[in-house]
């Protein structure tokens, strides 16, 4: 029903310029249709029957968002509002009983379930799992498999989170397959899109001979914290957090967002100042905003912490980047940009404002840091702390494991190992918990599974990103080029030294080609008139203690002519190398142009 049109109240004590206003404000209303309540309360006109607080000379506010106007959010931020990924499932129902892939808003959602569509490299859905710290069970594993075997292509991927992923899955299998998930103790939630990804942990955390710490239980506790808790799935980007516990094998906690690195602190030396000394022991170092996409390793934010104070500093930290990061540009919203508009200090007085306790500032100099990792720790055997236990890391190239190497794997695990099964950033897989006599048959029944627990310096090197096989972004295709170079390689060189090959296919630079000795990142170029896949070359990457971002030395060398570029590489630096010096070690006292010339044909 349409109301009546208002009418001017009484002119009671109203001026003649009152009342003209009051008619001229009246013929607007009629002429417009919308008949607005106009009230008069306590000498004031207003618009609001209830409150009576607004004046209709006054423009209304924009509603906001984060503190943004909404004119001004993402599309990203727009699609939230309207419909949280969480709140999904239904969508998700619909569109498992439809058999029908989503569209960009519903891709975007789903992925806070797990599920990526990737369209168009794949007319399909990806699950990406969490798996914290890396930790699976045999039985996990096994099931996985089935996942894999019922629901997907048949292959599980290891990602550079210590995690796994199953492609090609129909979107009519979707809801089978987080449900099944959920039945192995496992789940996917917030793998995607704008929340923590998978928490990542030393991969021999517990059982390494060097470590400081066992960062499982932190890694865990976090990972229960941020997925109980709704808020941080609402973030205005992705987030990594990662444990450091200082063994043999680096979980790269530097590139992460936020890296918790165990160190030592000893008691003071006679006469050292000892103003604000913590009791001797094992803390966490915070380093932040790690982004090797951004050419950005984490640095050193000056705290000292207890490692029970990791998760709710963690948590504290999250929530000042959620209020205050960016909601307007999806390219600047990592907390690397927020810290750089705000500086560290800013952040860290939000952060203390979030906590019961107090941060304590201290001397990385006065902290005794982690030994040196060993290159290429993931592989090969190494015995446990535990006496007469050995961890078997094996070789799987480029992540791809076949349904039958998982159930093999999970089934090695149980015979000769402790039954679980531990995935590294470096997209392989360690057997623990190998008693000396196993060791022997483990590594034979390994290589009838057509896996390896040895690798060449180049093998064992290998990581590469999903690539255009699966992923829209790529130029090309990584991860068939990786093993190609790695094989061509290994038979023309014989290398004495670890090196690792990062190749990434776009600047994402999901496999981190930066911190690579020789990082690749797939463009296209032009040969003989047609465009072909090729790379962009860098070399002197590195991490940890060796850390240094790789300079780009080549741009656009077509893939069939990269074999024999690297040979040549790898040829000229044996030859002219100084006693036991390292590729990287190698490349960076070189200038990129002495580097050019020293490399030409
Ligand atoms: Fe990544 C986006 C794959 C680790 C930086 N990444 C993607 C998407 C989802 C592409 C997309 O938006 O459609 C890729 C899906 C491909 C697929 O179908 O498999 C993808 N990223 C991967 C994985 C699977 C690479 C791998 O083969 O291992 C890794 C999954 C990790 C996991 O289990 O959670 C993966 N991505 C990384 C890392 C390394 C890390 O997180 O430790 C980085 C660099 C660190 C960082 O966060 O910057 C990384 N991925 C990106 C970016 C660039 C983010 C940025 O702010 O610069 C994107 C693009 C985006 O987020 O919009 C991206
Ligand atoms: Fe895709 Fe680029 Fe990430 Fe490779 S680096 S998986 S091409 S987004």
């Amino acid at each position: 029903m349409i109301a009546t049109p208002p009418t001017a109240p009484p002119d009671a004590g109203f001026s003649p310029l009152q009342r003209e206003y009051l008619q001229g404000l009246m013929a607007g209303v009629a002429q417009r249709q919308l008949y607005p309540f106009v009230g008069y309360v306590g000498g004031q006109f207003t618009a609001d029957p209830a409150a009576g607080g607004a004046n209709l000379a006054a423009a209304a506010p924009e509603e906001t968002h984060h503190g943004f106007p909404l004119s001004e959010i993402t599309k990203q931020e727009l699609w939230k509002r309207e419909l949280s990924g969480l709140d999904s499932w239904d969508r998700l129902l619909e569109h498992a009983e439809q058999n029908k892939l989503p569209d960009d808003a519903d891709t975007f959602r789903f992925r806070s379930l797990g599920l990526f569509h990737v369209s168009p490299a794949q007319k399909s859905l990806m699950l990406r799992c969490r798996i914290p710290a890396g930790e699976l069970t045999a039985a996990q594993l096994r099931g996985l498999a089935e996942i894999a075997e019922n629901w997907g292509n048949g292959k599980s991927t290891i990602t550079t989170r210590s995690n796994l992923q199953i492609r090609e899955i129909a979107p009519k299998d979707a809801v089978h397959v987080l449900t099944k998930l959920t039945a192995l103790g496992l789940t996917a939630r917030g793998s995607g899109t704008d929340n923590v990804r998978n928490i990542t942990a030393s991969p021999t955390a517990g059982i390494d001979t060097q470590e400081l710490l066992d960062v499982r239980p932190y890694a865990h506790a976090l990972h229960h914290y941020i997925l109980n808790n709704r808020d941080l799935y609402d973030l205005p980007r992705k987030f990594n957090v990662a444990f450091e516990g200082g063994g043999a094998i680096d979980v790269v906690a530097d590139t992460n967002d936020i890296g918790f690195i165990a160190c030592r602190v000893g008691a003071p030396e006679a006469g050292a100042v000892t103003d604000g000394q913590p009791a001797p022991g094992v803390y966490f170092r915070v380093e932040l905003c790690g982004i090797t996409g951004h050419k950005q390793f984490a640095r050193d934010c000056g705290l000292l912490i207890q490692p029970g104070q990791s998760v709710a500093l963690a948590a504290a930290m999250l929530r000042v980047f959620g209020e205050f990061g960016d909601r307007t540009d999806r390219k600047k919203a990592r907390l690397k940009y927020l810290i750089d508009a705000r500086g560290v200090e800013w952040f860290l007085a939000e952060t203390r404002k979030r906590l019961a306790f107090s941060l304590v500032q201290f001397p990385l100099e006065r902290c005794q840091l982690r030994s040196p990792a060993v290159k290429h720790g993931h592989l090969g055997v190494y015995r446990q702390r535990q006496a007469g236990l050995n961890y078997v890391g094996v070789v799987v190239p480029v992540g791809i494991l076949s349904v039958k190497q998982m159930r093999r794997v999970a089934e090695l695990a149980e015979h000769y190992g402790s039954g679980f099964i531990r995935l590294t950033p470096w997209q392989n897989l360690i057997l623990p918990g190998v008693t000396d006599g196993f060791v022997e048959t483990l590594k034979r029944a390994l290589v009838r599974t057509g896996l390896h627990h040895e690798a060449t310096h180049l093998m064992g090197g290998l990581v590469a990103c999903t690539g255009n096989q699966g992923c829209k972004w790529s130029s090309t295709d990584t991860k068939g080029h990786a093993v190609t170079l790695g094989r061509t390689l290994s038979q023309r060189l014989n290398l004495d030294q670890p090196l690792n090959i990062h190749l990434t296919g776009c600047p994402n630079s999901c496999a981190q080609h930066y911190m690579g000795d020789i990082g690749m990142q797939g463009v296209k170029t032009q040969l003989n008139g047609e465009s072909v896949e090729a790379y962009n070359i860098a070399f002197g990457g590195g991490f940890g203690g060796d850390q240094a971002v790789a300079q780009q030395v080549f741009t656009g060398i077509p893939f069939s002519e990269t074999p024999r570029l690297l040979e040549r590489v790898l040829k000229a630096y044996q030859a002219r190398r100084t006693a036991g010096e390292s590729f990287a070690a190698f490349t960076r006292r070189h200038s990129v142009k002495q580097l050019q010339e020293l490399f030409a044909e």
